[in-house]
């Protein structure tokens, strides 16, 4: 690369890097084959890329190197901030709160001190990174004051934001004690990207309502003639590249092996999500246990299969959540299982993508059922591994996928009942019939793949920022 000056730059909470240990002791990264990463990675390349993020050790100073053709510029954390920053404010404020607080949000000053001065931290790494005119992408919840900082250290940035969550409606955002500052912090940003229109809509509304900044459809002016455009780009998958893995032979052989193992029934139903309280866990493991209790479903026959990755181990909603689930398969289990066969079996493991792929293309129904998803990537991943066009996609109604997967067995994951009628419908329903979904949920899903994504965004950035440009 030549030089520590980038052109264009991803600012994120956690850098694409996992750390690993050879054998002979000392330290390497590796960089991990995320999604964004994936798509983001030609754009990269070809724009000597930066990413700014932190590498996931406490306490720990690193200096910028390089990995992967990617400049990695390592932003540190100590213990404290990890606590208040990411544990406190972003997960158990910001992220309950966004998610139609289906948990309790908490507010606690100190937490939001430590926010403003890690997302200042991570404004001034980027800021000392990025090239005369270069591109900024900032992500995510965690970061949204980042805008703002870097548009006053770095005027001539294009700054683009995108909100992986959903953004909540006008009357829960209000709660937030520091809720004018967030959206000053992400008007700060030429383009701001949300999962779905309803999101945009949200945002523009409460800068006209709050801020009473003038606003004209998905576009504000701030009061210096500034314009900040609010757009849906909804997030996807590398679609092909899953559909690969899931055909490799070692993966077909292992999803057969999967299968095998569950007692080879006749059905299978899979779950797959961070054990997080967002993602309606409950909801369908108590579904499922109910179906089989009225002897609708018959055990002998069909299994569920639920992973359940783990996620934010210390903050005290999820240990909660832990607990509960644990109990709840537990006690199906024993009331309904026989030897060698319980209904449910439930892994809190996280596994390499090639077991996942295994997992998708083994399962006959997948039972997606998020209290509120921003987008939800799992659905999405099933389809793209579904090449014989079988299989069923139960989906939540309230997932940003379910504005583009029509075609799945929508749900509300709130009505049992209703959750009930639909996974017995999937599981039931003509091969025709799920073909002809199936077929249609593969088509959006490999023509709204992840490079669209990434260059749509990127493209609107480019023309937004260059209207400023000419506007100066
Ligand atoms: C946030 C938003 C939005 C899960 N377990 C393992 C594993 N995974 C992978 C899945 C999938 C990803 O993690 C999860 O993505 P989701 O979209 O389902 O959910 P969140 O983690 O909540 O993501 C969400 C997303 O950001 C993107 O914008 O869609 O709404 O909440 O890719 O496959 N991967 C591996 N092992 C596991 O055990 N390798």
């Amino acid at each position: 690369m030549g030089t520590d000056k980038a052109s264009f730059l991803v600012v994120a909470n956690r850098l694409p890097v996992d750390r690993v240990e050879l054998p002979d002791g000392s330290v390497s990264w590796r960089t991990s084959p995320g999604g964004l990463v994936t798509a983001l990675e030609p754009v990269m390349r070809a724009h000597e890329g930066a990413w700014v993020g932190w590498h996931g050790a406490p306490d720990e100073e690193l200096e910028p190197f390089e990995e992967g053709g990617i400049l990695l510029v390592p932003v540190p954390l100590s213990e404290g901030e990890i606590a208040e920053y990411y544990e406190g404010f972003s997960n158990a404020t910001l992220w309950p709160l966004y998610h139609d607080v289906v948990a309790p949000p908490e507010f606690h000053r100190e937490w939001w001190d430590a926010y403003v001065k890690v997302n200042r931290r991570f404004a001034e790494r980027a800021a000392a990174v990025a090239d005369e005119g270069a591109t900024v992408w900032v992500q995510d919840y965690q970061l949204q004051l980042v805008p703002q900082m870097l548009r006053e250290a770095r005027p001539d940035l294009k700054i683009g934001f995108f909100l992986h969550i959903p953004f909540p409606p006008t009357e829960l955002f209000q709660q937030l004690p520091w809720r004018t500052e967030i959206i000053k912090g992400l008007l700060g940003a030429d383009l701001i990207g949300f999962q779905v229109p309803g999101g945009a809509q949200n945002f523009v509304r409460l800068v006209r309502q709050r801020l009473k900044m003038e606003t004209s459809r998905d576009r504000v002016t701030l009061p210096n003639g500034r314009v900040a455009t609010a757009r849906a780009y909804p997030i996807s998958i590398d679609a092909k590249a899953f559909n690969e893995l899931a055909r490799r032979p070692d993966v077909q052989a292992r999803s057969a092996e999967i299968r095998a193992d569950l007692g080879n029934p006749k059905t299978l139903f899979l779950g797959v999500d961070r054990l997080d309280y967002t993602k309606g866990i409950k909801q369908r493991i108590r579904a499922f246990g109910e179906l089989v209790a009225e002897g609708r479903i018959d055990p002998e026959e069909t299994v569920f299969l639920q992973v359940a990755t783990p996620s934010r181990e210390r903050v005290d909603q999820y240990k909660l959540l832990r607990d509960e689930i644990d109990q709840l398969v537990g006690r199906i289990n024993g009331d309904l299982g026989t030897i060698g066969n319980p209904p449910i079996t439930y892994l809190h493991a996280s596994f390499p993508r090639e077991e996942m792929a295994a997992m998708y293309a083994a399962a006959d129904v997948m039972v997606v059922t998020p209290l509120r998803d921003g987008m939800n990537l799992v659905a999405k991943e099933y389809v793209a591994c579904r090449d014989g066009n079988n299989g069923a996609l139960v989906l939540s109604e309230f997932t940003g996928a379910a504005k583009e997967m029509r075609q799945a067995y929508q749900v509300n994951p709130y009505d049992i009942n209703g959750l009930k009628a639909s996974m017995e419908l999937a599981l039931r329903d003509a091969a025709s019939n799920k073909a002809r979904r199936m077929r249609a949920l593969r088509k959006t899903v490999f023509e709204r793949d992840i490079n669209r994504w990434a260059s749509s965004f990127l493209n609107d950035l480019d023309e937004v920022g260059r209207a400023r440009d000419g506007a100066v």
